[in-house]
């Protein structure tokens, strides 16, 4: 409860940070974007992780303010590193939006106003949702197709992990799948996991989606990933997520 007053005083008080995780293309393993993943700088209980206050502010309400900060933030980050970096001007980030957020009266137009203050074109920014975020749902389905409208990208993160049914995926108006890290975290040519990345890969090309599979470490991950047909990956082997003055020089280094 304490945490939750808090909460409401953290965005004003500019407690909240964004560290970015690189995003790379498996065939040249080229650097084409970043995740944006909140932080809180707590005054007294040091940096909390987001799977302990989004929840809280999904409930409360406060998501609105703080994904409204987020979403502002990594597109002014964005814009700025199209015009820094060398060969910038693809590079494309992703956002993650929490479904009472995406169902907000006003949401849509907030993403408008991002990126014209900004200057991020359309095309450079995704926004992440998941399963269960737009599972049935009359606004979201809305607000999804506006975005799109505006030429957002969308994936659905955490993909093959919500009670959900597949036809989900002919209703939302996704661009892009990513794989949940589970998938990826014991996979062998023979295990079970790898014919479940198997068959997420294959609906993405037949339904013309760009697949990314998340939470690669090891490089025997990244080939196997590779092989299943994933045109993006993101995890530990290719970097964890970086304070903005560093994405840089992972750029530099990577492309
Ligand atoms: O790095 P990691 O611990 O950041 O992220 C944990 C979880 O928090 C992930 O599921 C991620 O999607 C979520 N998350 C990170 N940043 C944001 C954000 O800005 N908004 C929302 N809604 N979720 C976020
Ligand atoms: O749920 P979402 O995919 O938005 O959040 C990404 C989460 O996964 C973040 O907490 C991020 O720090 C974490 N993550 C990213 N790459 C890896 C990885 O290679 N291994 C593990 N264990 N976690 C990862
Ligand atoms: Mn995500
Ligand atoms: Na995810």
């Amino acid at each position: 409860a304490q945490l939750v007053r808090e909460l409401g005083a953290a965005v004003e008080a500019g407690q909240f940070t964004l560290v970015y995780q690189p995003i790379v293309r498996l065939d040249d393993q080229r650097m084409t974007g970043v995740e944006a993943l909140i932080r809180w700088n707590h005054p007294t209980r040091g940096v909390v992780s987001p799977v302990d206050f989004i929840p809280l502010a999904e409930r409360s309400g406060h998501i609105v303010a703080i994904g409204g900060w987020a979403l502002r933030e990594a597109c002014r980050q964005a814009a700025h590193w199209r015009s820094a970096f060398p060969a910038a001007e693809d590079l494309t980030v992703n956002v993650n939006v929490a479904g009472p957020q995406l169902r907000t009266a006003g949401f849509v137009d907030e993403v408008a106003a991002a990126l014209r203050d900004s200057g991020l074109p359309a095309s450079c920014l995704s926004i992440e949702v998941t399963e269960t975020a737009v599972l049935d749902d009359e606004e979201s389905a809305e607000a999804m197709l506006r975005l799109r409208g505006l030429g957002i990208r969308l994936a659905l993160d955490d993909f093959g992990t919500a009670a959900s049914s597949l036809g989900l995926l002919l209703t939302v108006p996704v661009t892009t799948l990513k794989l949940d890290r589970s998938f990826v975290e014991s996979i062998t040519t023979v295990g079970r996991q790898a014919a479940v990345a198997t068959a997420v890969s294959q609906m993405a090309t037949a339904l013309d989606f760009s697949s990314v599979a998340e939470g690669i470490e090891t490089d025997e991950q990244r080939v196997l990933i590779q092989s299943l047909g994933y045109q993006y990956g993101q995890g530990y082997l290719f970097g964890r997520p970086l304070p903005p003055d560093e994405v840089g020089d992972r750029w530099a280094e990577m492309n």
